[in-house]
């Protein structure tokens, strides 16, 4: 039953140190103070006692509007150059929130001058406005920022769609697109819509050979890709307890695959025995459900009953056993990404490769998920077990994730311990990746064939613990300056500036310019190779591969018809939180999307872009509408302002009703062209 929060409660957070094995009250009961007169205490889910502590305005009832204070972000290089630009568009002296990081670790090839461009770009920018910087070479964002930084019952919000990966440790922490992350920076404050609240209730313990990238792979076998739109995942349960933090943040880290808003872990015992090995037990606040915490939805698995599963291609939901694929011969392994990179990780990959050779026919890729894993692992010598099996050590970024190397053959088989194996995002077409954990992989490298870790004789690597403490060196994160009025931002040639969404016109009128099926991507709308990640500055350039990987024509017809419609299926632009996929849409003059639902943070990055989500009411409509059909949206500024907006289809003789399910305020955007436009507008009244 949803219910409103901040009618009733103040929460007091205090941070507190628990010593290990004892637990505290903080963040349970002592934390909330009925407001309510006769002092009716109702009990709150972890989530929901993070939000009501930092809820600005709004009521805390699913599908309403709630705006909450951010307490840090995280950008990362792909992202981060139209963050910056945004935020130096908003014209402000220093960023407000406590703690905002910028990450360089995803655009690292550096094969011409485009990406050192961008990263000085963005270390500049950051001195100037007040954020840390993470140097290249430093890590993963996501890993880094559990490492370092994540702080539970803190907020967090990202311009990547893995942010929830903090969520492992009892952080709220959101993806979103770069314009929220940059005026999150400048207001300190983050709208957006309430979501439902899953408890998802672990029980048992995992078996020998069995991952915990197995209980999130499950979880997309049940409920599939568009299973978590408008929700959070919160896990509860005695199985948590037997989670580390490392295993935790590989299930919040591929709620992103389930579209989920994010997912979240209780801080507890784990939670401080890990921050104590970082050295930052002062950071630690136990936060835990109530007791008869209300749910909206609750799904329970049975983490004893799990097995070794993998994600068959084209998409993370396609998950079968591994057993049920046995012999598949594989033609490269690769291991890392945010997912699986960490020290544990790779620790257990070293244990099962000691004293053996990969298979010829197969190749071996591990990219370290950050310096401290990395300079871990050369330190106790597992580094050189990882060589001496044939492994290819990348350097300590997403690499082969987002497609920068080790592309796989054509036709190639390619297991990956990442969270996502879209078509043609590895760089080869015609490649089939298989998402698993590291066990698998590490097993399968030897074998050169899908190995279940079960069978492969298994020694102690289950029994990895987390180290009593890691070794802790951060000087490769940049502080911001003190004299930050003197530092000169650094602008390359490759740093174009953003198109910015013009006022909504009173009639739309325009051509259907491309029809798509379900399920299709950002990587389908704005792909990132290797070959245009580079490009992220420079909307123009990118917007000759716009939606190519569905009609490679669009870009060209987009162009010669001044901009359209485009028609989607089901979950239309789920992924990643690429706002290019929204920017490089504007620039070539789209004005709507229909489809018949969209991912969360893509519909929120068209809003924010000025480009109209609509949905179709009756999902039929979709079959009645062809390419280079007619549309028309009459009184387009009034229509806007409701939640039905009607369609004319001019070619058909055809009228179909639309709805526009977003808040009032994306209303407002949509009139003025965008958020950056309707935040002008408003500093502009207020002056
Ligand atoms: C991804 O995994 O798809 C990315 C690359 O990290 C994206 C961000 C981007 O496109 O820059 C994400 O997940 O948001
Ligand atoms: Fe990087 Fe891959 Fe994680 Fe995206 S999913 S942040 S590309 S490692």
């Amino acid at each position: 039953m949803p219910y409103a929060l901040n009618d009733q409660y103040k929460t007091v957070g205090a941070r507190c140190v628990v010593p290990t094995g004892k637990s505290s009250n903080i963040g349970r009961e002592q934390s909330i103070v009925p407001l309510q007169k006769g002092g009716f205490k109702l009990p709150l889910t972890v989530a929901q006692k993070i939000i009501s502590e930092h809820l600005v305005s709004g009521k805390t009832i699913s599908g309403e509007e709630i705006i909450i204070n951010i307490d840090q972000t995280l950008t990362q290089d792909a992202t981060g150059t139209m963050t910056y630009l945004e935020l130096e568009a908003l014209d402000i002296d220093k960023i407000k929130t406590k703690k905002s990081v910028a990450y360089i670790d995803h655009n690292t090839l550096q094969s011409g001058p485009e990406n050192a461009d961008d990263h000085l770009y963005i270390q500049t920018v950051a001195k100037k406005y007040g954020i840390h910087f993470s140097r290249p070479g430093n890590g993963i964002c996501h890993q880094v920022h559990l490492e370092r930084f994540t702080i539970p019952g803190e907020t967090l919000l990202g311009s990547d769609s893995h942010t929830p990966t903090a969520g492992g440790m009892g952080m709220l922490a959101i993806g979103a697109g770069g314009v929220d992350v940059a005026v999150a920076m400048a207001q300190g404050e983050y709208h957006f819509t309430m979501p439902r609240i899953v408890r998802v209730n672990l029980i048992g313990k995992l078996n020998p050979g069995v991952s915990a990238k197995d209980i999130i792979l499950e979880l997309l076998r049940r409920i599939s890709v568009k299973g978590g739109v408008g929700k959070i995942f919160e896990y509860t349960g005695e199985g948590v307890k037997n989670l580390s933090i490392p295993q935790r943040a590989p299930i919040t880290n591929m709620g992103a695959e389930l579209g989920a808003t994010t997912s979240i872990f209780p801080g507890d015992e784990r939670t401080f025995e890990f921050l104590r090995a970082q050295k930052r037990e002062k950071d630690y606040l136990e936060i835990q459900a109530d007791n008869g915490a209300i749910y909206d939805e609750e799904i329970e698995i049975n983490l004893s009953q799990l097995e070794p599963l993998v994600a068959c291609p084209h998409s993370p939901d396609k998950v079968v056993p591994v057993s049920s694929l046995k012999g598949l011969k594989v033609n490269q392994v690769v291991i890392g990404s945010c997912t699986n990179s960490s020290y544990g990780d790779l620790m257990k990959v070293a244990r099962i490769l000691q004293d053996k050779t990969i298979a010829e026919h197969a190749s071996l890729a591990i990219a370290p998920g950050s310096k401290q894993v990395l300079s871990m692992l050369a330190k106790n010598g597992a580094l050189a077990t990882l060589i001496m099996s044939g492994a290819r050590i990348l350097e300590c970024a997403c690499g082969p994730c987002i497609g920068m190397g080790q592309s796989p053959p054509t036709d190639g088989v390619s297991l990956r311990t990442f969270n996502r194996n879209f078509k043609g995002r590895s760089g080869t077409i015609s490649a089939k990746v298989y998402l698993v954990s590291p066990e698998v992989a590490a097993a399968s490298a030897l074998t050169g064939y899908l190995t279940d870790p079960r069978e492969f004789g298994l020694k102690d690597y289950n029994k990895i613990k987390i180290p009593e403490a890691f070794l802790i060196n951060d000087n490769m994160i940049v502080a911001p300056a003190d004299n930050y009025e003197e530092i000169e931002v650094i602008r390359g040639p490759n740093i174009k500036p953003f198109p910015l969404g013009k006022p909504l016109l009173p009639e739309i009128k325009g051509k259907v310019l491309i029809k798509v099926g379900d399920n299709i991507t950002t990587d389908h709308i704005m792909p990132s190779p290797a070959k245009l990640l580079p490009y992220r500055s420079n909307i123009p350039y990118l917007s000759d591969y716009c939606l190519a990987l569905c009609d490679k024509n669009f870009p060209k017809r987009a162009k010669a018809n001044k901009g359209g419609f485009i028609i989607g299926g089901v979950n239309y632009g789920q992924g990643s939180s690429r706002e290019h996929a929204a920017l490089v849409p504007l620039y070539l003059g789209i004005k709507a999307v229909l489809a018949k639902s969209f991912a969360r943070i893509h519909q929120a990055n068209l809003v924010n872009n000025g480009i109209i989500p609509l949905v179709f009411e009756n999902p039929e409509d979709y079959d009645d509408i062809n390419e280079m059909d007619e549309l028309l949206i009459e009184n387009a500024i009034f229509q806007v302002k409701s939640r039905m907006v009607k369609l004319k289809n001019l070619t058909k003789g055809k009228e179909y009703k639309m709805i526009l399910d977003i808040t009032p305020r994306q209303r407002e955007m949509l009139i003025q062209g965008g958020l950056l436009n309707l935040i002008r507008l408003k500093e502009n009244t207020k002056e």
